[in-house]
């Protein structure tokens, strides 16, 4: 039986989607986790050689479970835009690695499967906040303005499910949020159609809300960094809240700092919309990961908290 391991936000999700529309599986083993859970191959149990698709997740953070299974016989489809660091050379390891920042997985999947179902990746490219590829791919199609603008929603709502500590913070499993989505073959219909998307939308704004009120404590020109404290709801919004405030203020750089037990943060980095780069090279500082434009740390001991800001100001505001 084949394995699909996906991130379990928008992007991977739109990625499986159009993948399995493309060439659907007979009850598929999917292998998935809240968005900021991107240590996925480790999850695969000892089984006969398979196929093993992979999406949207990091190989830096897999690369020795990736060999692993290469060694077991497994063939893996590998299919991301995460920094990789070096690709295995194995027959059977198939990459599709594109680090393009005006890329996400979805969108290679889109290429790969000539536009199939581009919508899916638009969907996607919105939600990984990639809004100039969503717009660009929406040129290519028969989509009005206000379609595009569902598609954006729906696409900010999925990428909003996949934020929380564990499963349960989430509203749905990306599991569940999957099998509910391939019953569609168009983002729209689901827009209009799903009770799902209805339940994200509502669950949203009232994150949204409760965000908007949360203190800020660093802000210049350049930089502005929020604390959330530890809540369910904290670890829900701070992918969208970070996003919203990168897309409201382009010239600066978005810091979103979300308390948890045991003394430590969960961070999420924007880079300035205006240029795009640095988040990931700072994170990885810190333990952390990402992408130029957008990264993240699980762990940031608040004894690390002056480096790290330090680390911000070198960055951003020099
Ligand atoms: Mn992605």
């Amino acid at each position: 039986m084949p394995y699909d391991v996906f991130n379990g936000d928008a992007d991977g999700l739109c990625a499986l989607q159009q993948l399995r529309l493309h060439q659907p599986v007979e009850g598929p083993h999917l292998v998935t986790g809240p968005k900021r859970e991107t240590s996925l191959l480790r999850k695969i149990p000892l089984v006969d050689p398979t196929e093993i698709t992979v999406l949207d997740i990091s190989l830096r953070a897999n690369r020795s479970d990736a060999e692993r299974l290469l060694q077991d016989g497994h063939r893996l489809t590998y299919i991301d835009h995460h920094n990789s660091g070096p690709i295995p050379e194995h027959k059977n390891f198939i990459s599709h690695i594109d680090t393009d920042p005006a890329v996400c997985t979805s969108v290679i999947v889109d290429q790969m499967l000539e536009g199939k179902y581009r919508d899916w990746a638009i969907t996607a490219a919105f939600g990984d906040n990639l809004i100039d590829t969503a717009k660009t791919l929406a040129q290519k199609t028969n989509l009005s303005s206000s379609q595009v603008r569902k598609l954006q929603e729906l696409g900010e709502l999925l990428n909003y499910n996949g934020y929380g500590r564990k499963v349960d913070d989430l509203w749905f499993s990306p599991e569940e949020l999957f099998w509910k989505m391939q019953g569609y073959q168009s983002p729209l219909d689901f827009y209009g159609e799903a009770p799902e998307f209805l339940a994200l939308r509502e669950g949203y704004a009232e994150d949204l809300r409760r965000a908007e009120k949360a203190p800020t404590i660093f802000e210049n020109s350049n930089l502005r960094i929020y604390q959330l404290p530890d809540a369910s709801w904290s670890h829900r919004i701070v992918g969208a809240f970070s996003n919203l405030k990168a897309r409201n203020h382009p010239e600066q750089a978005q810091v979103v700092m979300v308390e948890k037990p045991e003394r430590t943060q969960l961070v999420s980095v924007r880079s300035p919309k205006i240029h795009p780069v640095g988040a990931d090279e700072i994170c990885l500082q810190f333990e952390g990961g990402g992408r130029p434009a957008a990264a993240g740390i699980n762990d940031l001991p608040m004894a690390k908290f002056e480096d790290f800001k330090q680390a911000l100001i070198q960055r951003f505001c020099v």
